[in-house]
């Protein structure tokens, strides 16, 4: 089954909470970054707990290993279940990550290659091949892959074989969802879930990739 996960970028606590709610019974996951968190607070977390739907912390952690503790630690202990963090700051700062994670039971991602177009200017030419290889080598849980960029999520899957990939790029972005789903674990979708007329039936359509 590949998972539909919601990427829940709004800036209004209350409308970002609505939204998660009415989407709640199509998705797998919520996830949230600094977009929400800085604007509503590390408490959307609490208003989020209820659905029952693992919270994934999307704060991209890129710093020396002691502070991606300190981040981290406070990650779990406000009640998210994993963490994307970048793999470029080298593998100890990835394995305190992991550490980090394993040890509250929770998980991380690292992002291999980011979905905007100007990311190929330093992901391409062997950078994300690395990096997937260093998220394997330090025992995350998966990775982040371009949904805009098919042929090179094939590329990173021969690297990270059975480990997760999670994917965002479809849609607003402009990956097609329906081939994308097929190569990843779960397909990351914010815009056009939340900006949609009626976001619950967008999710719900969206929600075939889960069959
Ligand atoms: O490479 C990445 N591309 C990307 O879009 C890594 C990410 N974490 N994201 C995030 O996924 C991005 O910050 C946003 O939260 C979400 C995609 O949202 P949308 O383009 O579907 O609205």
């Amino acid at each position: 089954m590949t998972e539909l996960i919601l990427s829940l970028d709004l800036c209004d606590r209350r409308q970002a909470a609505s939204i998660a709610e009415s989407c709640a019974p199509y998705i797998d996951a919520v996830k949230v970054g600094y977009p929400l968190v800085l604007s509503a607070g590390l408490g959307i977390v609490q208003d989020l707990a209820g659905l029952g739907l693992p919270l994934i912390a999307d704060f991209k952690v890129a710093d020396i290993p002691n502070t991606n503790r300190l981040i981290c630690d406070a990650v779990f202990s406000a009640g998210f279940d994993a963490v994307i963090a970048h793999g470029f700051v080298g593998p100890d700062a990835v394995r305190t990550c992991v550490e980090v994670a394993h040890d509250r039971g929770g998980a991380v991602y690292v992002v291999a290659e980011m979905s905007h177009p100007g990311a190929v200017e330093f992901f391409h030419g062997g950078v994300a091949e690395r990096i997937a290889t260093l998220a394997v080598n330090c025992r995350a849980d998966g990775i982040i892959a371009p949904a805009t960029r098919p042929d090179r999520i094939g590329r990173l899957r021969e690297i990270v074989g059975r480990r997760t990939i999670y994917s965002p790029g479809v849609g607003t972005q402009g990956g097609d969802i329906d081939t994308v789903a097929g190569l990843v674990d779960g397909v990351i979708v914010g815009r056009s879930i939340y900006e949609a007329e009626d976001p619950a039936a967008e999710a719900k359509l969206l929600s075939r990739i889960r069959r």
